[in-house]
């Protein structure tokens, strides 16, 4: 069982967005095992955005995931990383596929509605950065064999 971390970011809370966002993830099958509207310390934005330090665009990323509430999620199932990474779309919404998250609601690379986790390492990273284990529960669905054999 992977993990992984979601964040729909500022824009799509703005724009009302969340729902349509998890629901397509949640659909999948993927297990929700933890959440919250929370608001990004500038600290926490610089951690998790540590390997974009230095960039140009950096400041006006750090500024964005700040500027108002994001959703964060934990999502558990097999393959959990990279299903959200398809699902998401390319990080540039001009070259998202349509169907995909970013390719459907997005136009711009600085307003790309979505984070998710991008390897093993960066999901253990960010999910205990955003999560303590107490905020995650595990727990028995029963649909769960008609989702994984
Ligand atoms: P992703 O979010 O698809 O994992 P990333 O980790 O490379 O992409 O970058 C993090 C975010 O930074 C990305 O969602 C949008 C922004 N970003 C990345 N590259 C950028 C660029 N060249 N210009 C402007 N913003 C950029
Ligand atoms: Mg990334």
């Amino acid at each position: 069982m992977e993990r992984t971390l979601v964040l729909v970011k500022p824009d799509g809370v703005q724009r009302g967005l969340a729902g349509e966002i998890i629901g397509r993830l949640e659909r999948t099958g993927l297990q929700i095992i933890g959440i919250k509207l929370m608001q990004i310390s500038d600290e926490l934005a610089a951690t998790h955005y540590g390997e974009h330090e230095g960039k140009p665009f950096y400041a006006g990323l750090v500024g964005f995931i700040t500027s108002s509430p994001v959703v964060a999620i934990c999502l558990e199932g097999p393959s959990a990383i990279s299903t959200t990474r398809k699902i998401m779309g390319a990080t540039n919404p001009a070259d998202s596929a349509p169907g995909t998250i970013r390719g459907d609601f997005g136009v711009d690379m600085g307003r790309n509605l979505i984070h998710g986790s991008a390897n093993e390492d960066d999901a253990a990273r960010e999910v205990s950065l955003f999560f303590n284990d107490s905020e995650l529960t595990s727990y028995d669905r029963a649909t769960q064999p008609w989702i994984v054999e």
